[in-house]
């Protein structure tokens, strides 16, 4: 029998349970009594190297993560520090409420994979969780790292905020375009460019992988970066390329590592307290519209006895 009990199953995910693990995500997922738990026990131990994967439906990013998985356990360390014998795989589409069938899809082809025991895949479904998947990713990822995952990859369906937003709580943001007109542009129109770390041509062994890179360049010669994006190519159906990645990621990891990684992350931990912070403000509010004071409220502004400043004021004074 799996315990319910946080700490239990935080003791056995450590001791390799992947069922214990599940339990774990499950709680960070829904807003039920055990998370506040889960994420005290997470929290308390250290994040795993996270990169995040992003673009459009179709770019390859399940095929690239695939070849991501089998190259990182190849190597089993980033450039021989940080040393890792499993990867953490979260896949997350937040168009779908539970796993549709982008997801499905992304099981199938990860199914080599699947069935590893040093590969660990999770898709992610919100389940009423107070902010939602981009509170909870953070936390599965804390959950992961206190399974003692010391590398883990995530996986977003889509390019609109949320996407860029799940994908840029990574250590390293990966956007995957294809060659052909207008993909670059694509990327950044919805923000992409701004986020990415790394930048991958994949398919490219299709026509038009020139005139991407090109588009790519000029669009970063545009920006400032302290850090300026790597472009890779590959051909994620073959494989071809994945070594080219990794080494890219090495690249930034190292780049960060280098000086840059408290700073990047003290960014990240204030993005996040500002997103669970807003999201406890905003359930206190709808609280208090359910309270009886509100409506007395609402009467006095009615009679034109009160402003909705003052309302406010009494409100947040009361209660
Ligand atoms: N020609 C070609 N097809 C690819 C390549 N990488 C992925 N694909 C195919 O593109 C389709 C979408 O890939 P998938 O990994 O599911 O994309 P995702 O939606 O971004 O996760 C699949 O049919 C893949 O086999 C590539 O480098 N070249
Ligand atoms: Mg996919």
């Amino acid at each position: 029998m799996i315990p319910r009990d946080p700490e239990q199953l935080v003791a056995l995910a450590r001791e390799g349970s992947r069922t214990a693990l599940a339990r774990l995500l499950t709680y960070v997922e829904s807003s039920g009594p055990s998370h506040g738990a889960t994420a005290a026990l997470a929290y308390a131990r250290p994040a795993p190297y996270v990169v995040g994967l992003t673009g459009a439906p179709g770019a390859g990013k399940s095929t690239l993560t695939d070849r991501l998985i089998s190259v990182a356990l190849a190597r089993g360390s980033f450039d021989g520090e940080g040393e890792f014998d499993q990867v953490g795989v979260l896949c997350i589409d937040p168009s779908s409420p539970f796993s549709g069938g982008a997801i499905l899809g992304d099981r199938i082809r990860m199914q080599d994979h699947a069935t590893n025991d040093h590969v660990f895949i999770r898709s992610m479904a919100t389940r009423g969780h107070l902010g939602g998947l981009s509170l909870a990713v953070p936390d599965a990822i804390r959950v992961l790292g206190a399974a003692n995952f010391r590398f883990a990859m995530v996986e977003t369906v889509g390019v609109g905020q949320m996407e860029v937003d799940i994908a840029s709580a990574a250590d390293t943001t990966v956007v995957v375009t294809n060659p052909g007109w207008g993909d670059a542009m694509q990327a950044s129109k919805a923000g992409l460019l701004e986020v990415a770390d790394i930048f991958v041509i994949n398919k490219a062994d299709r026509p038009g992988v020139k005139e991407t890179r090109r588009d790519l360049e000029q669009m970063l010669e545009l920006g400032h970066h302290e850090w300026r994006p790597l472009i890779v190519e590959t051909v994620a159906s073959t494989g071809e390329g994945s070594e080219g990645l990794w080494e890219a990621i090495v690249q930034h990891r190292s780049y960060l590592e280098d000086g840059h990684i408290n700073e990047h992350r003290r960014t990240r931990m204030r993005r996040e307290l500002d997103k669970v912070l807003s999201a406890m403000l905003r359930s206190r509010v709808a609280e208090l519209a359910r309270g009886e004071a509100y409506e007395r409220q609402v009467d006095s502004l009615l009679a034109g006895t009160t402003d909705p400043y003052r309302a406010a004021e009494v409100l947040l004074s009361e209660g």
